[in-house]
């Protein structure tokens, strides 16, 4: 469906399945249940029989008894960038590290390269061509980092193509500044000149013209120390801008306490992480987000601590890194799969990882991420039994009909 032509979702869905654990607040337990919208959004969840007298004269939508969840949210994305990188993964196939590459001039700076001689209008087809995968599986909010382009001008295409990206497909986008992605060439040798550069100049010129939601640092040891990550935060927070942090990919600089006296919104990746940076992610509120894709791709075997993270009760949320380096994948839900698989979360804590939390690591819990009375209607119908089903097939579930802001988005049929 073309996004302009999406109909309105207005009316009442029945025959549903809704997952109660993501109802907001908690909707009694009747089975089937209805979801009315109205004017875009969740007017009611509950029992058909008790929907408020308005609905009759709205439309009814027979959900034929399919299962529903809340429309999903990927927050953790590099989507839009120029080129790709399979001759890469050819070279770690023979034998090289993703830090060797990198190193080397290659890894990101490659991508930094085919992005700068892009120009927009090439960007945005080529990550709109991507988007769809994730419109098509159900994603309602999406978050886009910058990060390729390490210049003002290039980092600017980027955010503005992830911008073009959510005008033009009716589906949240939240940009997120990466300008401390990597060093680019032209600094090579003088890091903390670059740092000043994406402080003093990147991020308010960006701020300034609206294209920055949130500031992301690249905190680990082929990247940013925390001295340099919490220059960029103290120029994020002059902005009044939210931050988060990739940290412990490939080490643990400690960057975790450095997000946390910020405030962070989110911590990234987290294989590596202490204990006392575990207490400090808890006691700031932030999310932790997992990205088993990237943990896949690079053929990590020492997993983020889990177990501790859910012990200190840090929400955990699940994201697909989307990247052309070390998460090529197109689905959150195999990055859900992963989660189940390589990490050990629990059907409801894939699940939560990509509604709930996922919406909180972006600061869009107030819209996103439950069935919540009041929010803009986002929700997806599926023909599955259960969210056991959502993390147990591996590349095959499809929604039946995607609602996303309040229009009926994708219907079975269409969505190939
Ligand atoms: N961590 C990642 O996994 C990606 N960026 C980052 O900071 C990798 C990006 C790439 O290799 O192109
Ligand atoms: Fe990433």
């Amino acid at each position: 469906v073309n996004a302009a032509m999406a109909p309105p979702a207005d009316g009442l869905w029945h025959n549903l399945r809704v997952e109660r654990a993501l109802c907001d607040p908690p909707c009694a337990a009747t089975e089937p249940t209805a979801i009315g919208v109205r004017d875009g959004r969740i007017a009611y969840v509950g029992a058909i029989d008790a929907a408020p007298p308005e609905f009759a004269a709205l439309p009814r939508h027979d959900g034929g008894g399919a299962y529903v969840t809340p429309g999903l949210v990927d927050c953790h994305t590099h989507l839009v960038y120029a080129g790709d990188r399979a001759h890469e993964f050819a070279e770690r196939l023979a034998g090289a590290s993703y830090a060797d590459i990198a190193r080397a001039g290659g890894g990101i700076l490659s991508t930094v390269r085919a992005t700068r001689a892009a120009d927009e209008e090439t960007l945005y087809q080529a990550a709109a061509r991507r988007l769809r995968h994730w419109l098509a599986e159900g994603v309602c909010a999406i978050e886009i980092k910058s990060g390729y382009g390490l210049d003002l001008a290039t980092e600017r295409r980027l955010l503005r193509v992830a911008r073009r990206l959510g005008d033009t497909h009716h589906v949240t986008v939240r940009t997120t500044f990466l300008g401390a992605h990597a060093l680019p060439a032209e600094f090579a040798g003088r890091a903390d000149a670059y740092v000043d550069r994406v402080a003093r100049e990147m991020l308010p010129v960006l701020a300034a013209e609206g294209l920055v939601d949130a500031v992301d640092v690249f905190c680990d040891d082929i990247a940013f120390s925390v001295a340099q990550s919490e220059r960029v935060f103290d120029a994020a927070a002059a902005l009044g801008l939210r931050v988060k942090m990739h940290a412990g990919q490939l080490s643990d600089l400690g960057g975790v306490g450095l997000a946390a006296r910020h405030r962070a919104l989110s911590a990234d990746h987290l294989e590596h992480l202490s204990a006392r940076d575990i207490d400090a992610m808890r006691d700031a509120g932030m999310v932790a987000v997992l990205l088993p894709a990237a943990f896949y791709a690079l053929r990590d075997t020492h997993a983020p601590p889990i177990d501790a993270l859910r012990a200190a009760g840090v929400p955990l949320a699940v994201a697909s890194d989307h990247n052309p380096g070390t998460a090529p994948v197109l689905s959150l839900l195999l990055a859900m799969n992963m989660a189940a698989t390589l990490f050990r979360l629990g059907v409801d804590e894939v699940l939560a990882g990509v509604t709930r939390h996922a919406a909180r690591a972006l600061g869009l819990e107030s819209t996103h991420g439950t069935l919540g009375v009041g929010k803009p209607a986002n929700f997806v119908l599926w023909d599955l039994q259960s969210a056991a089903e959502l993390a147990y097939w591996i590349g095959a579930p499809r929604p039946r009909i995607v609602v996303r802001q309040g229009t009926i988005a994708h219907r079975a049929a269409d969505a190939t």
